[in-house]
């Protein structure tokens, strides 16, 4: 963990935390975190993030709280949370302040982005952002908290996907939690619970509706399309029986794939947000990153989507030809 990350906390008073666009539990429960240990220290916190903020998300801050505001950019120190890639946060603005800026995420790093950061805690080998900012808190002395918990612990088990992808290490992090501070699973539980929106329960049909299946060495790989929640319907179709999937969802002049695979092809070496989504970034006009096992990739031309699947699934055919 980095020494000079905790001093430029230390020096700081005004901060701006920055969860990703559209933050996620993960995100907003870092920055909620983050920001509980800050205020406890009686500095000057605020929480901004792009584009919508959803109705679980505003929830999960005021439980805490808190509350997602406009950013305000002349602070001492600026940390961009759960994230590297410069569609997912306003980069430009973060670059012209002259606060300290510190990067903290577990994703795979992107060097260009980087270059604009006093410092970055990045672990590709955390389950969630919020077990880094568990590590990061104690180099701080700062005394685990209930509440404290309970978001290290939402992050962890929503970044997993339920502890599909958990670790020794994340378990370790969620047991010490919650037996230091007396909090329960049932209350984490409690507070990533989401009713989910008849919008995404149709958009989960349409998806399975307009699937193209491709087989390839034992392997399914499966591509569709909606207009959005492009991730829980990427998710829902490795539970129907895919092994891989590549879920598109365009909007005018915005373009997003959510890829997701198994276990076992990630364990052979298949990596999405390395390997195959970066080859179709500059086709749909943005970038692209993410895990082994799930990944995004945003841009601004809808109208290559259709070519941008083609190619996610020829490469992945290309990955298990090479097994
Ligand atoms: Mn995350």
């Amino acid at each position: 963990m980095s020494k000079k990350a905790v001093s430029l906390i230390k020096e700081s008073n005004s901060f701006l935390l920055l969860p990703h666009r559209s933050p996620d539990i993960d995100s907003i429960a870092s920055a909620a975190a983050l920001a509980l240990a800050l205020k406890r220290r009686k500095k000057k916190v605020t929480i901004s993030a792009e584009g919508a903020v959803n109705g679980q998300i505003a929830d999960f801050a005021s439980v805490f709280g808190l509350e997602i505001t406009e950013p305000d950019f002349s602070v001492d120190c600026i940390i961009v949370l759960d994230t590297n890639s410069p569609s997912l946060f306003d980069l430009d603005s973060v670059k012209k302040s002259k606060a300290k800026k510190i990067l903290i995420d577990h994703h795979s790093p992107k060097d260009g982005v980087m270059k604009g950061f006093d410092e970055c805690i990045i672990d590709e080998a955390a389950v969630s952002t919020t077990q880094i900012i568990y590590s990061l808190l104690k180099e701080m002395d700062e005394p685990l908290t209930k509440e404290t918990a309970l978001a290290v612990c939402a992050g962890i088990v929503t970044d997993s996907a339920n502890f599909i992808a958990a670790t020794p290490e994340a378990f370790g992090v969620l047991a010490e939690s919650l037996t230091e501070t007396k909090a329960s699973f049932q209350e984490v539980l409690k507070l990533i619970a989401a009713p989910r929106e008849q919008a995404e329960k149709i958009a989960r049909l349409k998806g399975a509706q307009r699937l193209k299946i491709t087989r390839e060495g034992g392997y399914i790989i499966v591509a569709s399309h909606v207009s959005s929640f492009e991730g829980s319907v990427a998710r829902s179709l490795l539970r129907l029986g895919a092994d891989v999937s590549f879920v598109a969802a365009a909007k005018e002049g915005e373009a997003r794939i959510s890829a997701r695979a198994r276990d076992d092809l990630v364990k052979k070496g298949l990596h999405l947000g390395r390997d195959i989504l970066p080859s179709i970034a500059e086709l749909i006009g943005g970038d692209a990153g993410g895990h082994a096992a799930a990944a995004g990739a945003n841009g601004v031309n809808p109208d290559a989507l259709d070519d941008a699947l083609s190619i996610c699934v020829s490469k992945t055919q290309k990955f298990i030809k090479t097994l």
